[in-house]
């Protein structure tokens, strides 16, 4: 009902448009005026509102750039992830630039040139120098960005993964689970056949390399040593974010997806700056189901010393699951 309401409106606003048109069609044969003829005064008016709706949209994205600045990541907690933003922070310099050297002159000559009556148009077909400069300047400068691009992400995807720390970061609805490799620094195999009962991320526990892994609940890592996340995901796609770290990969089902990377700043070192509250976190983002918001674990960095001794306070794979 409600719908044939609304249509039955948009047919009768249509209709009476129509007929709005057409009385002022009458009133200009009495009145002998083109009505569909452009006057200076219907220029000057476009001209000025060119300028009010051009400037006022500059002043809305000044205004949204300080105001929603605080919602922006703090700086990356990374080797890696510190490049990255020195990526971004080029690409948005350049970007500022040209949006906010380009658009006041858009809207400004928009209403400079406005038609006037006296006035007639200048032809201008081509010019080679023109066309030269408005291709040869984006080229460069897409070139360098590109190569400079590509770079950061081939140092960002293929470090040095000889003395990384290796842990498994299993994924599935809704939760993650970490497993440390352990004092062999190899994981165990594991298969999703063998999840049963404690053993959640299928670890087969008749594999002596495993008996030395650790599963846990919260990530902890050494400052200043690179650590080797390895993903797989037990029922959809998921995604490991750690936005601080600048790190996301997919944990995909049936697959293994890795990446490296290297915490500078302790969870100690980031309190101070971001307040006490703040902790890192591991979160999913692939919107994988009903409470894939919740999906969370911590991370935390802390000193060399810290660290080990958190890690000697675990339970291995052997003195979990084999003693149940
Ligand atoms: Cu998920």
């Amino acid at each position: 009902m409600t719908n044939l309401l609304i249509a039955l409106v948009v047919l009768l606003t249509i209709a009476a448009m129509v007929q709005l048109v057409r009385v002022n069609e009458l009133l200009s044969e009495i009145t002998n005026k083109d009505t569909n003829e452009v006057t200076d005064e219907d220029n000057n008016q476009n001209g000025i509102l060119f300028i009010i709706i051009g400037f006022g949209f500059l002043a809305f994205v000044i205004w949204q750039m300080i105001t929603w600045d605080h919602l922006l990541l703090p700086p990356a907690s990374s080797v890696h992830g510190a490049e990255i933003d020195g990526l971004m922070k080029v690409s948005m310099t350049l970007i500022l630039v040209v949006f906010f050297a380009l658009t006041p002159m858009l809207f400004y000559f928009a209403y400079k040139y406005r038609g006037k009556k006296e006035n007639t148009a200048y032809f201008f077909a081509h010019n080679n120098r023109l066309e030269v400069a408005w291709t040869v300047i984006p080229t460069i400068v897409l070139t360098a960005l590109i190569i400079y691009g590509l770079r950061t992400w081939d140092r960002a995807m293929n470090p040095d993964v000889s003395d990384a720390t290796v842990i498994e970061v299993y994924s599935k609805q809704f939760d993650w689970t970490a497993r440390y490799s352990g004092t062999d620094n190899v994981l165990g195999d594991a298969n999703f056949r063998l999840v049963e009962g404690r053993n959640t991320l299928g670890v087969d526990i008749n594999d002596k390399k495993a008996a030395d892994d650790i599963v846990v609940r919260e990530v902890h890592l050494p400052v200043n040593k690179p650590v080797l996340l390895k993903f797989r995901s037990r029922d959809v796609i998921h995604s490991a974010f750690l936005p601080h770290f600048r790190v996301q990969m997919n944990c995909v089902p049936g697959l293994s997806t890795q990446f490296a990377f290297t915490p500078t700043k302790t969870t100690a070192e980031m309190k101070e700056n971001e307040g006490e509250d703040f902790e890192y976190v591991l979160l999913c983002n692939k919107i994988c189901g009903s409470a894939h918001f919740n999906m969370q674990m911590k991370f935390v960095v802390e000193s060399e010393e810290d660290y080990n001794k958190w890690i000697n306070s675990q339970k291995t794979v052997q003195n979990t699951l084999t003693l149940k």
